[in-house]
This record gives structure tokens, C-alpha cells and sequence, in this order.
């Protein structure tokens, strides 16, 4: 390690890792920021929690008052293996120096190889696989569907109910939600069909009933032979963390085989080591033909991936795939050393600690207070479902005020809890892996505070 690289990451390992709240939050400075933002920064991009980060490591953000958060969201589910990862920045580092851009698609180098091979060893499914990288989530999703319509010569693209797969104007007509996504941004693409999903919490249904249901709706109002895919988030992310019935997932994708019909897991928020898992759908035992990954995939460097069956992915001529940007040689050491992390630090344990730690603090709050209707998720990515009082074994009606009220009261207090929810009704945790147990407990402390304050 050169002399600057070693003064680089050791700047960013001083922070202790604790809460500490030292001014009114927001602070003076985040304040005196906030209003200089205003005057140049358009208003559709606003910010959920206006303090403004100076530095970060592993499971803290510090304020430019000084302030230290406890960060329960990492960049909604980026930073998975931690802020300023010692092994991302030295690789990162190191890669800045050699080279920044090469355009793969014009002059090819290693870095874009290994993610591709990575990804093929990791993503679920023992078949040849192969991979296009891209700059965002959003990016992926649309290269899966580009890629799914190019290989079965199909129209029709179908989407589950509550899901959340980006801003771009395909993607905006795949939400479930139109405010704040949607409204007012249309036309939207067209073909693209809103299927009911499986919200055990809500329906009642198996995973079986939940896809016959899924499976009745498509066939009906779209037809098999004229759908080119299913997309799916196999635990729903912005939506509020619904993990389907059991089966649910499984008849969907056995119904998209036989009716030759691409199924393509949208892992962009589940991926990536968060549930315990490299990829959420493993815990179904789903193979899909394309796995979606973004965020976690290169500690915080912007990267996506499309990755799927060989014979799906080379159904795009030479040419048809790319973009200036995509698979940018310092985000793919970075995603190298992601993949290192996980592997050498046993990454996949952490998120099940994790779950460990809260789900039983959470259990403890939902006996204790009536609107905690759900808990639910897998590893570090776990949420509540807050119900109105008296609603929990009925109609079971959205609280959207408790979560927000819970939210505020966390940031002030120096907890970043993000929400989640068609309804605004979920409250969601999407720790680092590297957040210890006393960091998870105090937070518990916090929002226990909130929820007798209400
Ligand atoms: N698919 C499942 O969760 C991004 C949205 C943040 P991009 N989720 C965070 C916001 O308010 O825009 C997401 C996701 C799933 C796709 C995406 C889109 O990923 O990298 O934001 O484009």
C-alpha cells in the first residue's frame, strides 16, 4: 500500500462506533447547507433527512455538526458490508490510479470479467451463466426486460402488485405506487400487467392459492404466448418487505417455464448478502433465468448487473448491450472486494446475527404494543407493519401516522430509520452487516422511546 493510500483509509477508520447527538438535529451547519440547497438543487430530488454527512464508517454517518447516526437504512440497502469498507476503498483506491474508464464495449479490461465471473458462481442456479453490467438498478431492470423481449420475440412484460423496480420511464409503468414515482410523468410505456402478489400478512393465502391467483390474472388479461417475462422482487423492497408464501415464487417461475415465459428476480434490494443469503431467492429455492443486482454489489460505487442463462443473455446481437459508463473499471474493483469481503469475513453469518439480535427485540415490541400488526423479512432486512389500534386481527388498517412519527423521533435522537409501505405503513431496517448487536439494541431502546411517546 502506498504512503497516500494507507493515510486515505486510515482517515476513514477513526469513527467510533456509537451514537452520539450533539445539536439539535438538523444542526447549524446541516441547516446553513440545507438552505443553500434549496436555492440550486431541484425540489423532486428532497431528502428524508436533511443532515448533511461529512464521513462515514461501518455502521455510523457523522454530520457536519459532529453528529453520529446509527445507520439502519445504508443508502437504502447500498453500504450492506459497511460505510467506508477498509477492503472497498483500498481497492477503489488503488483503482483510481491505474484506470477510471475504459468503455468496456470499446477497450475491454480484467475487472468487468471478474464481477461477471463472481456473479456466475453466485447467483443462484448450476447452469452457464453470463452477465451485463450496467450503472443502476433501474438500468438493469430495463436491460433484463430488453433482453427477455429480444430472446421469446414477445410483447407483454408482467409485474406483482407493490412492486418497485425504478425511475425510468419503463420502470416508473412497472410501480405499483404513481405518488411520488409517477404522477404526472407519463406516457408511460406500454404492455407492461400489475398482477396480484402474495401478502400472507394480508391475504390469507398459500403460496400455492397466491399463484394460482397470480397465474389465473395473467392468462386472463394477458395470455402466455404473448408474455416475454415476469419481473419480481422475491422479498418485495420499497413495497415493505413481503416475503411471499411459501411455494408462491416456486409455481410462478414453473409456470413461466413451461409456458416459455422468462422469470427474472429483481435482487437489486434483497441481493447482495443482506438476508443471509448471497441472493433472496435461495431461500425459495428458485432458480430464475435472469438475477438482477445493483446497490450492495460494489460497497457504494454505482454498479448493476444483469446476470442470467447464457442462451437468455446472447439473445442480444454484439452492439445491443452497453452504455458509456456500465461496469466502470473503479466500481468493479470495488464489487471485487465486496464479493472478497463476503467470503473472507463470512458476511452471510452477520445478516443472520442480525436477524438474530432484532427479531426477537421486535417480537418483545409487537406483544407490548397493538399496532405492531407484522414483523416480518429475512437477515438484515427486516421490517413493521403498524396498523391502526384495534385493527391487528381485523382489517388490519395502514398507520401511516405511528411510522412517520417513530422516523422522526429516531433521526432526532440519532438513528436513521427509513419507512417503506404502499401505505407508508412499514418501518424497515437495512443495517450494514457490519452494525454490532449493541448498535441494533440501542436503536431498539430508541424506537421504543418513540413508540411510548406516541
Ligand atoms: N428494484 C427492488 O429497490 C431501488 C429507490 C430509491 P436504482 N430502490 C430504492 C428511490 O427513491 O428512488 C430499486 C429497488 C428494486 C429497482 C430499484 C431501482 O434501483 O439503482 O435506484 O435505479
Amino acid at each position: 500500500m502506498t504512503d497516500t493510500l494507507a493515510s486515505a483509509v486510515s482517515a476513514t477508520v477513526g469513527v467510533p462506533q456509537e451514537r452520539r447527538v450533539i445539536t439539535a438535529i438538523p444542526g447549524p451547519k446541516s441547516l446553513a447547507l440545507h438552505e443553500r440547497r434549496n436555492k440550486v438543487v431541484a425540489s423532486g430530488a428532497a431528502s428524508g433527512f436533511p443532515i448533511y454527512v461529512d464521513h462515514a464508517h461501518g455502521g455510523i454517518l457523522v454530520d457536519v455538526d459532529g453528529n453520529q447516526f446509527i445507520d439502519l437504512g445504508s443508502g437504502i440497502g447500498v453500504t450492506t458490508i459497511g460505510h467506508t469498507h477498509d477492503g472497498v476503498v483500498a481497492a477503489a483506491s488503488r483503482q483510481v490510479g491505474e484506470l477510471t474508464h475504459g468503455l468496456f464495449t470499446i477497450t475491454p479490461y480484467e475487472g468487468y470479467v471478474q464481477v461477471a465471473e463472481l456473479l456466475a458462481k453466485h447467483t443462484p442456479g448450476n447452469f452457464a451463466k453470463k452477465t451485463v453490467l450496467v450503472n443502476s438498478g433501474a438500468e438493469a431492470v430495463e436491460n433484463g426486460v430488453k433482453i427477455a423481449r429480444k430472446y421469446t420475440g414477445r410483447r407483454a412484460v408482467a409485474v406483482l402488485d407493490h412492486a418497485f423496480h425504478g425511475r425510468t420511464n419503463l420502470t416508473m409503468a412497472m410501480n405499483y405506487k404513481a405518488m411520488p414515482y409517477g404522477l404526472g410523468f407519463g406516457p408511460f410505456a406500454s404492455d407492461i400487467h400489475h398482477a396480484p402478489n402474495s401478502y400472507p400478512y394480508h391475504d390469507g393465502l398459500s403460496g400455492a392459492e397466491a399463484a394460482e391467483r397470480t397465474i389465473a390474472f395473467l392468462e386472463k388479461t394477458v395470455g402466455a404466448s404473448d408474455l416475454a417475462c415476469i419481473v419480481a422482487e422475491p422479498i418485495q423492497g420499497e413495497g415493505g418487505f413481503m416475503v411471499p408464501a411459501d411455494g408462491y415464487l416456486n409455481a410462478l417461475q414453473e409456470w413461466c417455464t413451461k409456458n416459455g415465459v422468462v422469470f427474472i428476480a429483481d435482487e437489486i434490494q434483497a441481493g447482495m448478502a443482506r438476508t443471509g443469503k448471497y441472493f433472496a431467492s435461495e431461500h425459495f429455492g428458485l432458480e430464475p433465468d435472469l438475477v438482477l443486482s445493483a446497490k450492495g454489489i460494489a460497497g457504494g460505487l454505482p454498479l448493476a448487473a444483469v446476470t442470467g442463462r447464457a442462451e437468455i443473455m446472447d439473445a442480444a446481437h454484439p452492439g445491443g448491450l452497453g452504455g458509456t459508463f456500465g461496469g466502470n473499471p473503479v466500481s468493479t474493483a470495488a464489487a471485487v472486494a465486496v464479493f472478497e469481503a463476503i467470503e473472507r469475513d463470512n458476511l452471510l453469518a452477520e445478516a443472520v446475527r442480525i436477524e438474530n439480535t432484532l427479531r426477537p427485540q421486535l417480537e418483545r415490541l409487537k406483544s407490548k404494543y397493538d399496532i405492531i400488526g407484522d414483523i416480518r423479512g429475512k437477515g438484515a432486512m427486516i421490517a413493521i407493519e403498524f396498523v391502526q389500534p384495534g385493527t391487528g386481527a381485523t382489517s388490519k388498517l395502514p398507520n401511516a401516522q405511528a411510522v412517520a412519527s417513530i422516523s422522526k423521533f429516531a433521526f432526532e435522537h440519532g438513528v436513521i430509520l427509513l419507512t417503506a409501505g404502499t401505505y407508508g405503513n412499514v418501518i424497515r431496517f437495512l443495517p450494514s452487516l457490519a452494525v454490532s448487536d449493541e448498535l441494533l439494541l440501542d436503536s431498539i431502546g430508541v424506537i421504543e422511546e418513540a413508540l411510548s411517546a406516541l
